[in-house]
């Protein structure tokens, strides 16, 4: 199974999951440091004070890198090292640590891959009402500037957000992530200015001379409980529409605006029974639909619904009123999501068929399991065995017919996963966190042979 002569392999992190070293330099604070020592919002009181310590290991981090292969390198930028109150002074010492993370990672022959928001807003921006608030969207932009300005010269490949569904309706609607709001009203004002940042960032991006525009949302094929194990089950009538109502809310929200300029029925309905859609004013969907390169697709497993009659909207689902979120009959990771490997060019196929001018890349794919280091070796098969099954899918997906770019492996290391701390791994390498010593798990030998042969 031979992949594309150009297709992209690497791996994936962000900022607050690895860096560590939160009050070095200059950075300010982010909400995920203010919501991490809040007492009950992660597992075991873990927050990302140290993480992987990757601020200061950033060097022997590359090196592993490129004794693994990798041929990209997707990293965050942590905006309050850049703008510690999130807006106007720039932190020169913030800026510098990308300068020289992304000069090792030319020097060793890695295409960087930057993502300007992976959750971690300026603490000073939250206080004025964070993402709720219409002007973040305008202070994004100007810092999406001030990134590109320093580093535009180096770096050809710019995501605006990483998956902003996350953002608005984990951060803002159940509150399981930063800055921990419940309310159902202010979670789709959240969505609409993030959408916002993203299109005048994006613009700002294009018109300096960026390469490569990419949106990331975590994204997943949304199919009945029949239809996990049998792509040809047929839905009933309540069913299918229950199934289209949550595609709409967790990916149309975020691409029909972004690649079309228009939000779908059911986000607009969603908004008139929560709080109104006063917040969209006119123009803003012509804002949003900027010019877009790629969409980028984190996969981990699909969405499984089914008709609930009269069932109250998930706190995370504003609209989702009638809705049964189900469980899929199928085997889980140890953050206990099912695993589905051809929900990946299910998705996939879907995606380029809905978004035909937009290329894709998978820009994060991978699982946690309950790893064990026995001598020396981490024997993660379970991991192998995920990696192997998704990559195949993304194959398919390639000889049907559609655009994708590459693959990029969550996650580089074990860390920081955000509400349940450090006792989920994700990573190809293992984290030893008392020591921060890292080691190559097996499936990360498993993954430099894949892309030394480009295929499986
Ligand atoms: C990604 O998000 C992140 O980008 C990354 O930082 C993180 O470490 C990685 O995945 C692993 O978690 O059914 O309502 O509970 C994960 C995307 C989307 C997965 C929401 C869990 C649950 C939605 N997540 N999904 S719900």
């Amino acid at each position: 199974m031979i992949f594309p002569e150009d297709f992209v392999w690497g791996a994936a992190t962000a900022s607050y999951q690895i860096e560590g070293a939160v009050k070095e330099d200059g950075r300010g604070q982010s909400i995920w440091d203010t919501f991490s020592h809040t007492p009950g919002n992660v597992a075991d009181g873990d927050t990302g004070d140290v993480a992987c310590d990757h601020y200061h290991r950033f060097r022997d981090d590359v090196a592993l890198m490129r004794e693994l292969r990798l041929g990209a390198y997707r990293f965050s930028v942590a905006w309050p090292r850049i703008q510690p109150d999130g807006h106007g002074a720039i932190n020169p010492r913030g800026l510098a640590f990308y300068d020289r993370l992304v000069d090792e990672l030319l020097a060793a022959g890695i295409t960087p891959y930057i993502t300007l928001y992976h959750w971690d807003l300026p603490q000073a921006l939250e206080d004025r009402g964070g993402w709720t608030d219409r002007d973040t969207a305008y202070r994004f932009a100007d810092y999406a500037q001030v990134v590109h300005d320093r580093l535009g010269d180096r770096v050809r490949n710019w995501a605006t957000l990483n998956e902003p569904w996350v953002s608005a309706f984990l951060g803002y609607g159940n509150g399981v992530h930063a800055p921990g709001r419940r309310d159902p009203a202010e979670a789709l004002r959240s969505a609409h200015h993030l959408l916002l940042g993203h299109g005048l960032a994006a613009r700002r991006l294009r018109d300096s001379g960026a390469g490569a525009v990419m949106l990331v949302v975590n994204s997943a094929p949304v199919l009945t409980p029949a239809q996990v194990n049998d792509p040809s089950a047929v839905a009933s009538e309540e069913d299918a529409a229950a199934v289209d109502r949550v595609h709409a809310l967790l990916t149309r929200q975020f691409l029909d605006p972004a690649v079309y300029g228009r939000y779908p029925d059911e986000v607009v309905a969603a908004a008139e029974r929560n709080g109104g859609t006063a917040h969209i004013r006119d123009g803003d969907l012509a804002l949003i639909n900027a010019p877009l390169d790629l969409i980028g697709i984190n996969y981990y497993n699909p969405c499984v619904v089914e008709a609930g009659p009269g069932l109250p909207a998930d706190p995370a689902w504003p609209g989702s009123e009638g809705v049964r979120f189900a469980e899929a009959d199928a085997p889980t990771t140890a953050m206990g999501w099912p695993i589905v490997p051809d929900g990946l060019s299910r998705l996939l196929i879907r995606l380029s068929q809905d978004y035909k001018q937009v290329g894709l890349m998978v820009t994060e794919n991978g699982a946690a399991f309950d790893d064990v280091v026995e001598n020396g070796r981490v024997h993660d098969d379970d991991r192998v065995a995920y990696l192997d099954g998704h990559l195949r899918e993304v194959h398919r997906a390639i000889e049907a017919g559609v655009d994708l770019r590459g693959y990029l492996v969550w996650s580089l290391l074990d860390n920081f996963e955000w509400a349940e701390g450090y006792r989920r791994r994700f990573g190809i390498v293992h984290v030893d966190y008392a020591t921060q010593e890292r080691l190559p798990k097996d499936s990360a030998f498993w993954y430099r042979d894949v892309i030394v042969r480009n295929g499986l």
